[in-house]
């Protein structure tokens, strides 16, 4: 039974990482599209599958996992012989790719989603950004990128010299930044080594293709 995605209508977020990693290793799939907005995550159907009430979810072939980065490390992880490696080997590279795993997640994403909350949320919803929260953002944001340059002035992605789900990680809302609210923050002359990390991921053909195309799937 092919692999069931289960997405928001947008090409945004977790829905992304993850169909960034189906693409590099080239898993089909079958992309389900939940309208938020209808509270299609809170039914009880979907809440037996996530019980937050959330997308992205998969269904494979019975299987149902949620979270966006566990997902990524499944399929990663039992599609290991196909494309990319993506997940380290040995036990400190192992650790290494743990610890920018956590650094996405404790320092990266918390910064990003406030930049998004104010910078891209607020004004797609009608609502008025507060000039100084989205100033704060985007200082904070910077602060995480200005240790990031000095973690990418050592090595070529950020679990290491290997391309990994970490680096994937990262493209769930940042990249969203320049295209729809004119931020570009990722991309600095004063952070070439982040801005070099950055472009090698959004240069990657998998990712220049998904962008182009989005989920190819009406809503249900
Ligand atoms: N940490 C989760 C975040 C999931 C999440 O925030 N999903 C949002 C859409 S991007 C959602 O389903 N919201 C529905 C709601 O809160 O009602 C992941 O990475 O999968």
């Amino acid at each position: 039974m092919v692999l069931k995605l289960y997405v928001p209508g947008t090409f945004v977020s977790g829905g992304a990482t993850i169909t960034m990693v189906l693409a590099e290793k080239g898993i089909p799939y079958e992309p389900i599209i939940v309208n938020l907005e209808k509270k299609e995550t809170k039914t009880p159907e979907f809440l037996a599958m996530h019980p937050f009430g959330e997308v992205p979810v998969i269904d494979d072939d019975g299987f149902i996992l949620y979270e966006s980065r566990a997902i990524c490390r499944y399929l990663a992880e039992k599609y290991a012989d196909r494309g990319p490696t993506l997940l380290p080997n040995g036990l400190k590279a192992k650790a290494i790719f743990e610890q920018a795993a956590s650094v996405e997640s404790s320092n990266f994403a918390p910064a990003v989603w406030k930049v998004m909350n104010e910078g891209l949320v607020k004004p797609r919803r009608g609502l008025t950004v507060d000039q100084a929260l989205l100033d704060e953002a985007l200082a904070g944001l910077a602060e995480k990128l200005d240790v990031y340059e000095i973690i990418l002035g050592k090595q070529r992605f950020i679990a290491g010299d290997e391309f990994s789900v970490v680096d994937i990680f990262h493209l769930s809302y940042a990249p969203k930044f320049a295209k729809r609210g004119g931020i570009d923050i990722m991309t600095r002359p004063e952070r070439p080594n982040v801005t070099r990390w950055w472009n090698e991921l959004i240069t990657r053909p998998t990712w220049v293709k998904l962008e182009a195309e989005g989920y190819k799937a009406t809503e249900s």
